[in-house]
């Protein structure tokens, strides 16, 4: 409670131990007040129920009095949203983006990480991208948790206090493997970020092989292994070239997979349905990869033997 993890932590714990210590406090209160009133007015001591008619006073209390208190839980609460809303001018702006099921984040200049490494102290705004599906960005420690929509420009925003590992965890559940969609949140000092960030520029994207470097971008690799292992979707280990047995229109048939048929599996994934595989589940990724990146994924996937 009231780390100094990010500066929304003290409005949020105060709503909550507050809104918490009401809750409690009435289920105390009221349990006691039944339990003694059973005791008190048992048929035994009390064979003779008494009418009440109705007290003016009393009525006004029981109204006025939880109206107040549900308004100060709503101003308590407001009290702590409001600012997640105001992101300060001149925040360091990253871009999130997620996809089933996986986190990328993208700095100035096109530079991408897949952990978000942030200064300490310094407010940064993140704007909230989904590819797909609607996705949650939720940092409990930092008391944060917003919507990824696709179509929409959603953003959160904050200054996180404390160095150290964070955990970033997708909080709408977008399919299969939502549960592996998790990613670190480093916060260093100033210094270390202005290392990373300049060393990120020298990196080339992710791996050595364009094709696999596709792959990875497009979370391709959440669905399908390179190493044989079935996922959600077939493994590309051996795939091409090989002759599998696929559902045409509801008739099972065998195909050799060449670069025609890795095409139209990305482009039309529900033509020709891998045996022991579900259609629907994979998206047609027409409009999304281009023809130049099938070459690259061909090239890479008659590496794969
Ligand atoms: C949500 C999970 C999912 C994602 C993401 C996904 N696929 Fe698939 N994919 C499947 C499933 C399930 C099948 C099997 C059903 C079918 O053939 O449509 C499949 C089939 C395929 C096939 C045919 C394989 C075979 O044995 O017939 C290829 C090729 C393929 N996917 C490539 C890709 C590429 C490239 C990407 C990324 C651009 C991708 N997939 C993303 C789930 C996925
Ligand atoms: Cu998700």
């Amino acid at each position: 409670m009231f780390s100094n993890a990010s500066n929304f932590v003290h409005g949020v714990d105060k709503a909550f131990l507050i809104i918490g210590g009401f809750t409690v406090f009435f289920l105390v209160s009221f349990t006691a007040i039944m339990i003694f009133f059973i005791v008190k007015y048992n048929r035994k001591r009390n064979p003779k129920a008494t009418q009440v008619k109705d007290n003016t006073l009393l009525e006004v209390i029981w109204t006025t009095l939880p109206i107040l208190l549900v308004l100060f839980m709503f101003y308590i609460g407001w009290e702590g949203f409001l600012p997640m809303r105001q992101d300060p001018k001149g925040a360091m702006k990253v871009k999130a983006i997620a996809q089933m099921w996986k986190w990328n984040f993208e700095y100035e200049d096109n530079k991408q990480s897949d952990t978000l490494v942030l200064p300490i102290n310094k407010p940064v705004r993140i704007d909230l991208v989904s590819k797909d599906v609607i996705h949650g960005f939720f940092v409990p420690a930092f008391r944060i948790k917003e919507d990824v929509v696709p179509g929409k420009n959603n953003y959160s925003w904050f200054i996180p206090g404390e160095l150290g590992d964070f955990d970033l965890i997708c909080s709408a559940y977008c399919g299969v493997s939502h549960s592996y969609m998790t990613a670190v949140i480093r916060i260093v000092s100033q210094q270390k970020y202005d290392e990373w960030i300049a060393a990120l520029s020298a990196l080339p994207a992710a791996s050595s092989n364009p094709g696999f470097t596709v792959l990875q971008n497009n979370a391709c690799t959440g669905c399908h292994s390179i190493d044989g292992s079935p996922l959600v979707g077939p493994s590309f280990k051996g795939l091409f070239g090989s002759t599998i047995e696929v559902k045409t229109n509801g008739v099972m048939r065998k195909v050799k997979v060449d670069e025609e048929y890795i095409e139209t599996s990305i482009y039309d994934p529900d033509k020709d349905i891998a045996k022991d595989f579900t259609h629907g589940i994979m998206k047609p990724y027409k409009n999304i990869i281009k023809d130049n990146d099938i070459k690259l994924i061909n090239d890479y996937l008659k590496t794969l033997k």
